[in-house]
Parts: C-alpha cells; sequence; structure tokens
C-alpha cells in the first residue's frame, strides 16, 4: 500500500500537496492528520464525499510499502506515523519546500525552496500533462496563496507565480477560495500584537526612537508584516523590528518598518542577509540566536547605517534649461533632440522660475502662438529638492504632487533633475555599480 502524508495542524498548502499526492502516485491512499488547522475545517465538511481522507489511525501500518511525505521533512511532525521510521525496507518518497532541515531519511525526493510546496508537485502534473477538476485547482491555488501570503512573502519565487496562473487557467475559482482562506489580521495576528504591545520597549538608538520586539511563535504565522506595521504605529516610533523566534523550526524572521528617511530598514535588512526598501525589509535567519539577532539590528543602527545615497547621486547632469524667452517652437525642439518630456525654464540668472512639459503644448491653440515665448505656458508653482536630500525624499514628492521630475537646486542654480524612475531604479536596487 502506497500513502501520502503531511504534517499536523495541516495547512492548506499541506492538503492540498497531498491530494496532488494521489494525481501522482496510482493507488495512493491520502492520509489526513487528525490535527489540522481550523481554517480547513469548513472546506473539508463541505468537500467531504469528494476526498477519501484516511486517518493515520485508519492504516494498518504493517500494511504500508510506500510512503510519500509531503510539505514536511520530519518523523516528529507525523503524529502516530511517526513508527514507520522503524521500517528499514519501507521506500519513501519526499516532496518539501522547507530545505535545509528535517530527519527522514528518503529514497527520492524533491525539494526546492519555492514559497509553497504545492508549486512544486504541480510542476510534476504539468510535465504529466494532468487534467486537474476545478476544484483541485481551487484547493492547490488556496494552498499556494495561504503560504505566499497571496504571492507577496519574500520567500515567494517565479515559480509559485507560474503556478498560480497555470492553476487559474485550469478554472480555480477565487471566489470560493477567498471564502476559505484566512483574514491577513486574524486571531493568531492579533494575539502576536497583544503579546508584543505588553513586552514593548522603546529605545532611543544614534537619534532615533526604536523598538526592537522579540517574540516566540510556533509553526507557521502569516501576515507578521501586517502586524509589524501596526505595532510601529500604534508605538509611533522611527523604526520598530519584529524578531520573530520558531524555535520548532529553527528559523529566526526579522521584519522591519521605518518612517524616516533617515533609518533605512531595507540596508539593515541586507546586512542580515534579506532585503527590502528603506520603508520595509525583512530577512529570515536559520539557526540564530535571537538576542544576538537583536544586538545586530542594534549595531547596525548605531553605527549609523544609513543609506548614504543622496539625490545627488541619482541625478542626471547636466540639464538642459531654456531661458524664459525661448520660443515654444524652439522649446518642442529642444524637447525632441533631449528626448525627455520636461525642461526647467530659467531666468537671465540661471535661477529657475518654471517648469515646462510637453503637457504644456496642449494649450497652444494656434500656429502662431508657437512663437510666444514658454514664459506663458510653464508652470511657475515649481517644486524642487536639495541634492542632499534622500531618494526617499524625492519620491515622497513625486508621488504626494503626481509630477514625474524635479529640478535639483543648489545656490538658486539648477545642477540636475531626477525623475521617478531614477528613485524607482534605486528603490528596486537596480542600479549599475
Ligand atoms: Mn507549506
Amino acid at each position: 500500500m502506497i500513502i501520502a502524508t503531511t504534517h499536523r495542524n495541516t495547512d492548506f498548502d499541506g492538503l492540498a500537496s497531498v491530494v496532488a499526492a494521489t494525481l501522482i502516485y496510482t493507488d495512493c491512499v491520502p492520509v489526513l492528520p487528525t490535527q489540522v488547522n481550523p481554517n480547513l475545517k469548513p472546506f473539508l465538511s463541505i468537500h467531504k464525499d469528494l476526498f477519501q481522507f484516511k486517518t493515520p489511525e485508519d492504516i494498518e501500518l504493517d500494511a504500508v510499502t510506500k510512503l510519500v511525505v509531503v510539505d514536511i521533512n520530519r518523523w516528529d511532525r507525523l503524529g502516530r506515523l511517526k513508527k514507520l521510521q522503524e521500517r528499514a525496507d519501507l521506500v519513501i518518497e519526499l516532496w518539501d519546500h522547507h530545505s535545509g532541515e528535517g530527519d527522514i531519511a528518503c529514497d527520492w525526493s524533491c525539494q526546492a525552496e519555492t514559497g509553497a510546496n504545492i508549486t512544486l508537485m504541480v510542476s510534476r502534473l504539468k510535465a504529466e500533462n494532468k487534467v486537474l477538476t476545478p476544484i483541485q485547482a481551487t484547493l492547490f491555488l488556496a494552498g499556494l496563496y495561504e503560504d505566499t501570503g497571496n504571492l507577496t512573502f519574500p520567500s515567494t519565487t517565479a515559480e509559485d507565480a507560474y503556478t498560480a496562473g497555470w492553476l487559474l487557467e485550469r478554472k480555480a475559482d477565487l471566489n470560493i477560495l477567498s471564502t476559505f482562506l484566512k483574514p491577513g489580521y486574524g486571531v493568531k495576528q492579533k494575539d502576536i500584537l497583544f503579546n508584543m504591545l505588553q513586552n514593548a520597549n522603546r529605545q532611543q538608538i544614534n537619534g532615533h526612537q526604536v523598538s526592537i520586539n522579540c517574540q516566540e511563535i510556533s509553526g507557521h504565522v502569516e501576515s507578521l508584516a501586517v502586524v509589524m506595521r501596526m505595532y510601529r504605529e500604534i508605538l509611533n516610533v522611527d523604526a520598530a523590528f519584529g524578531v520573530f523566534n520558531n524555535p520548532e523550526r529553527k528559523r529566526c524572521m526579522v521584519i522591519g518598518r521605518s518612517d524616516t528617511d533617515s533609518l533605512d530598514v531595507g540596508l539593515i535588512m541586507r546586512g542580515l542577509g534579506g532585503g527590502g526598501h528603506p520603508g520595509a525589509g525583512s530577512a529570515m535567519l536559520k539557526g540564530a540566536n535571537p538576542r544576538a539577532v537583536v544586538e545586530m539590528i542594534v549595531e547596525f543602527i548605531q553605527s549609523g547605517q544609513q543609506s548614504s545615497v543622496r539625490v545627488s547621486d541619482l541625478m542626471s547632469f547636466p540639464v538642459a534649461t531654456l531661458p524664459a524667452d525661448t520660443t515654444m517652437r524652439q522649446a518642442a525642439v529642444v524637447l525632441r533632440e533631449k528626448g525627455c518630456t520636461g525642461l526647467p525654464v530659467t531666468d537671465a540668472e540661471e535661477r529657475i522660475v518654471g517648469m515646462l512639459s510637453r503637457r504644456d503644448f496642449k494649450r497652444v491653440k494656434t500656429e502662431t502662438r508657437l512663437d510666444s515665448p514658454v514664459k506663458a505656458f510653464m508652470s511657475t508653482n515649481v517644486l524642487t529638492i536639495d541634492p542632499g536630500k534622500s531618494p526617499m525624499q524625492a519620491a515622497t514628492i513625486m508621488v504626494k504632487h503626481d509630477i514625474g521630475r524635479l529640478p535639483v537646486i543648489k545656490d538658486e542654480k539648477v545642477v540636475g533633475i531626477i525623475t521617478r524612475s531614477d528613485t524607482m531604479m534605486y528603490f528596486y536596487d537596480l542600479l549599475p555599480d
């Protein structure tokens, strides 16, 4: 007999993976642990007739010849089936996306660090051109979305997203799926936030109000980023870091949120092996001592590990400017030649007096008006930025006022121009070295 099983406190990813195993292995009996996550129960009761799950108690262990373990790699999470560990003749196949941990010695395995385990199994189903029912596709997508936070967790891979697309093509039903998936902020998240607030601390580090909070968590907790955002807002600190230690999985998840330009969370997280942008970031540390993680964060902040990148590093220069008496006709030529959508307009002393953009040409109604000076059409309400400001400050101004570029001003002169895409390149870490 071939059986497929998964970890206790089964989540949608585990459940989906067990069902997928029955499609991959013929005559495979799906065995579901007695203990499943609460949000699986309504799904299981509605779909009871469709899936013929057995419990570990139903299984005559001596009759098992092959064991397929999915979404876990540890005997102690298998409940009664742990006894199979003693069977030397048993063939074991493993599908697991938690690599680098576990104690199940297997004969064959498919292990890769994807966001969801079901992604690994669907890749096999895809390769074998298996036909899925819409219900199977819906269950698989529920597992994928739950484990990847709807494809938003940093652990999400491109393969997870391709798999989501493939499952949608197979008629995965998003309406059904969303009724079963947990909301981002639920009881579990509320409990964690409550505990964090009870142990809340504030410290002054290098001129910043910072809170670093250590929490022990068990199992898989999603939406910790939502919890951290609320925590920082409630404490009203410049930056907040959550160190979520999971001793059972020997991993430590660090999530940071910052509300100040001078403290770049993404940079600190990169220092911890993770990533992010100035306002938000995360890192996953394996086998780390949470106290040591806290010390590392403090050290990073103390050492003034802040973004040293300034607007002056990102801006383009020299900038073509238009003297205020340039005609619209001449300006059109310059814009076309420079291939830009807007240029600063300057007075005789090279001080900025306005901005002319392609949009302004819409107001030129007659041919003769093309001989009018640009100062008649330019916008005079010009927002500028200082070269010493941070990319975040530049982005904030551009987003707030919905403008695509900012002239960079030093000693009243235009020294450069920074565009929305310049700041994006920086945030996404796409700048050439
Ligand atoms: Mn999983």
